[in-house]
């Protein structure tokens, strides 16, 4: 048993903790009690987020705003309090740990099971934009800078490349020079923000299907999770990363690049219910979406490449090429959107209308 669950207030006795999802950041446990209440404990990652007490304060105001707008209580996730009243803690580390509700009756896919499933995705990544709409965005802390700003990215990885502290490097010469060769457009969304072509809106900026829950029954959304980037953006971030990961007709990690994708129906399933969610949006946003989307797999890809270069310090790894994997799908994915780049477009263009 992880020792801080103790510090939480619990319906019943904890009897049971184990490591419990996929994601790649935090560290994530499935608590059951003696009365069968179910609890996801998480202690937040301290290398990735420098300010996890500002981040804390996010995710208590954005959970609060979310559920304000809806009668159920699924609609937005629940933090529970400590013994002493937080809502969330601290170990002698300084690490902080926080416990939500299990979002009970609910599913959580890792791909789209159907093009509904996708749709309702949409729906819901959509509709949490529209709620975050009246959100103070200046209240935000900045959990992660710049963390859309690809751009940046690639300062990053071209520290990463020039110290090449495994000596990876030069195991990877195609995948560098892919990254090399996109890096002028890699920075079109970026200078569109900088330039207020763009509006900044509060998005979630980590979109990926894993992060939200669908109701097991009806499949339509209950909540969106992993609120920890929740931050100004662009819409194109959210549409974005969500096509990169849900459209993808092969998993992150896949190792035969011949199955990955990116499936031109399920880019129009996504982006019809986007659209539909999300109807605020000018015309330059909707025109940015196909960017938007090949802008954040190739971004996605550097980072992968960039842990990989700098010893796999940021994502969780199962095994020793596991970046390297991830981001050779994502810079196959780039390369099919390239393919594929009037259809996307003229998808965009026909829905908008
Ligand atoms: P990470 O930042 O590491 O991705 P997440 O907050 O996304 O962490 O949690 C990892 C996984 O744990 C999710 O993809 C989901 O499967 C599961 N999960 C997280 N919160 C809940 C919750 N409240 N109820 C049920 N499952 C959850
Ligand atoms: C991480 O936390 P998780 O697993 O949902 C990452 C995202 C990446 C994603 C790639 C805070 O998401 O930015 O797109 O992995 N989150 C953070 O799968 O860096
Ligand atoms: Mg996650």
């Amino acid at each position: 048993m992880e020792d801080m669950i103790y510090k939480f207030q619990t319906e019943g006795t904890p009897v049971t903790c184990a490591p419990y999802g996929c994601g790649h950041i935090n560290r994530t446990f499935l608590i059951v009690t003696d009365t069968g209440r179910r609890y996801i404990l998480q202690m937040l990652n301290g290398a990735v987020f420098p300010d996890p007490r500002g981040l804390m304060e996010n995710v208590i105001a954005i959970v609060r705003h979310i559920a304000a707008k809806s009668d159920d209580p699924r609609a937005a996730l629940r933090l529970n309090p400590t013994t002493d009243g937080k809502l969330y803690a601290e170990d002698e580390k300084g690490r902080v740990w926080r416990l939500y509700d299990f979002v009970e009756g609910s599913i959580c896919l890792q791909a789209p099971e159907t093009p509904e499933d996708f749709y309702q995705s949409a729906i819901a990544f959509g509709t949490f934009q529209q709620q975050l709409a009246d959100f103070p965005a200046a209240t935000l802390h900045e959990t992660i800078p710049n963390f859309h700003n690809t751009p940046d990215r690639y300062r990053i990885f071209r520290d990463a490349l020039a110290a090449d502290a495994l000596g990876r490097a030069k195991d990877v010469q195609p995948e560098i020079e892919f990254v090399l060769s996109h890096e002028t457009e890699a920075g079109e969304l970026q200078r569109m923000r900088e330039s207020g072509a763009l509006p900044t809106r509060v998005t979630h900026n980590d979109t990926k299907l894993n992060n939200v829950m669908l109701d097991e029954k009806t499949r339509k959304p209950l909540c969106v999770i992993d609120l920890d980037t929740v931050m100004p953006g662009l819409a194109a971030y959210d549409f974005g990363d969500s096509i990169r990961f849900g459209a993808a007709t092969a998993a992150e990690d896949e190792k035969d690049l011949s199955k990955m994708e990116m499936d031109l129906a399920a880019f129009e399933t996504y982006t019809r219910g986007f659209l539909t969610a999300c109807p605020g949006l000018t015309e330059l946003e909707k025109q940015t979406l196909p960017l938007g989307a090949k802008l954040m797999t190739l971004e996605c890809g550097v980072r992968f490449l960039t842990d990989y270069l700098a010893g796999d310090v940021y994502f969780s790894i199962d095994r020793p090429e596991h970046n390297l994997d991830r981001a050779r799908t994502q810079f196959k994915l780039v390369a099919d959107m390239e393919r594929k780049w009037d259809d996307m477009r003229a998808v965009v263009a026909r829905l908008a209308k």
